[in-house]
């Protein structure tokens, strides 16, 4: 180890960017005046409204988590059966099919990507296949062309989650127009965030009322009680911190911008060193920084870098590993079987996400590089 390398304080994979401590009491007096504190109230509507716009989608409805938004998509559409999805992302993306009584089927993953493999789609889709749960990945797009050409051919839904996704572009379209319904992630450790929340975005105006009802407890009035509903509202303490992220988002954005640049600069030309494409008609959203690591070519394995790391001071992390076809109440699947998923297991074994927030300065950014380059020339 290099001691002068070493980080005195912890360094982690990321931090929450935080608005002036000022701009948001001062939304808060305003909910403090109203004392109205849940139930859509003003905060909640100024902020669906500024989202909608922001995210440039057609609709969208706030939740009170990312989970409990995708929980609701799935009811929203009326999905049932096997949904066709991808092992290699947070434990919530295949969760809420499990919580929807809906099978999960797991397709391999592309190679560059990491986002499903769109030409393995069609051979895993069954009389019982209702939909499509994609994800795009750290961010970036799936190949949507592609995978709403198979869905209309076989009368599938197409919900993509969008986690990572926040304010990415594609030639120009918000990333959440796309598909049946998607699901931005407003948690804490999101580019933007309410703390903890959430928004489902969807072109179809029909959904609005239903994802309503499905949200408040499936509550129309107060003498009608449509369906099973859940409480997946935001309240207003979480609208009003996120009305004041959006003031500070695209500064945050264009920080780590610089530390992308930072990163791929002295990393790109490392031999076993992969990172992930940048397409040129893609906005990204910058919500991690990920490096694939090839032992043989690099001369260390993912798993000794992420731990040597550690030595530093410096908390990487292996999102996402391990695959969700790996945890045991998914394992038993066909479709979880590791001939099913090559490419999602050679790809959970390689990627680390470097510390990545906008609070990170260039030197910090800089000193881990060269801890990274110096393991390689041990
Ligand atoms: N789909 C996908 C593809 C997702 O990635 C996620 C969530 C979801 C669905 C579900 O959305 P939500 O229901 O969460 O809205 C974190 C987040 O909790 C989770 O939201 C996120 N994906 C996932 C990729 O990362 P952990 O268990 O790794 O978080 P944790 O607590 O270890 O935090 C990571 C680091 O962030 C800490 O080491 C320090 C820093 N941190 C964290 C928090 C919470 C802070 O500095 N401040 C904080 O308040 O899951």
């Amino acid at each position: 180890m290099i001691e002068k390398l070493r980080f005195e304080q912890p360094v982690y994979v990321t931090r929450p960017a935080l608005p002036k401590f000022d701009a948001f009491a001062e939304k808060l007096r305003a909910v403090w005046d109203c004392k109205w504190l849940t139930n859509h109230g003003p905060q909640h509507a100024e902020l669906e409204y500024a989202l909608a716009e922001y995210l440039k989608a057609p609709h969208l409805s706030l939740f009170n988590n990312g989970t409990i938004a995708l929980l609701v998509a799935c009811q929203s559409l009326k999905l049932s059966g096997e949904v066709i999805t991808t092992p290699f992302t947070f434990p919530a993306t295949t969760h809420v099919l499990a919580w929807n009584n809906i099978s999960p089927v797991f397709c391999d993953i592309n190679p560059v990507t990491m986002n499903i493999d769109v030409n393995k789609i069609e051979s895993a889709i069954t009389s019982r296949t209702t939909g499509i749960l994609a994800v795009h990945v750290y961010g970036t797009p799936c190949d949507m062309a592609a995978i709403q050409t198979l869905a209309d051919r076989h009368g599938l839904r197409v919900i993509y989650d969008a986690a990572h996704a926040f304010g990415v572009e594609v030639d120009g379209a918000g990333i959440g127009s796309f598909g049946d319904v998607s699901m931005f992630s407003f948690h804490a450790t999101k580019l933007f965030h309410t703390a903890e929340g959430g928004a489902l975005t969807y072109g179809d105006a029909n959904l609005k009322e239903r994802i309503y009802l499905l949200r408040n407890f499936g509550i129309r009035n107060e003498e009608e009680v449509l369906e099973p509903g859940i409480n997946g509202k935001m309240n207003e303490l979480q609208a009003a911190l996120g009305l004041t992220m959006l003031e500070c988002v695209q500064a945050e954005w264009e920080r780590r911008k610089e530390i992308d640049c930072i990163y791929r600069g002295q990393l790109g030309q490392t031999p076993g060193i992969t990172l992930l494409p940048e397409p040129h008609n893609v906005r990204p959203s910058y919500q991690y920084f990920v490096i694939r690591i090839d032992r043989e070519r690099f001369g260390r394995s993912r798993d000794e870098v992420h731990a040597e790391f550690k030595a530093y001071n410096v908390f990487t992390r292996k999102y996402f590993f391990p695959l969700c076809s790996d945890f045991p109440c998914y394992s038993q699947l066909s479709s979880a079987s590791p001939l099913n998923l090559t490419v999602a297991h050679k790809s959970a074994g390689q990627v680390l996400c470097l510390p990545f927030y906008g609070e990170l300065s260039d030197d910090d950014a800089g000193k881990i590089c060269a801890i990274l380059l110096n393991m390689r020339t041990q």
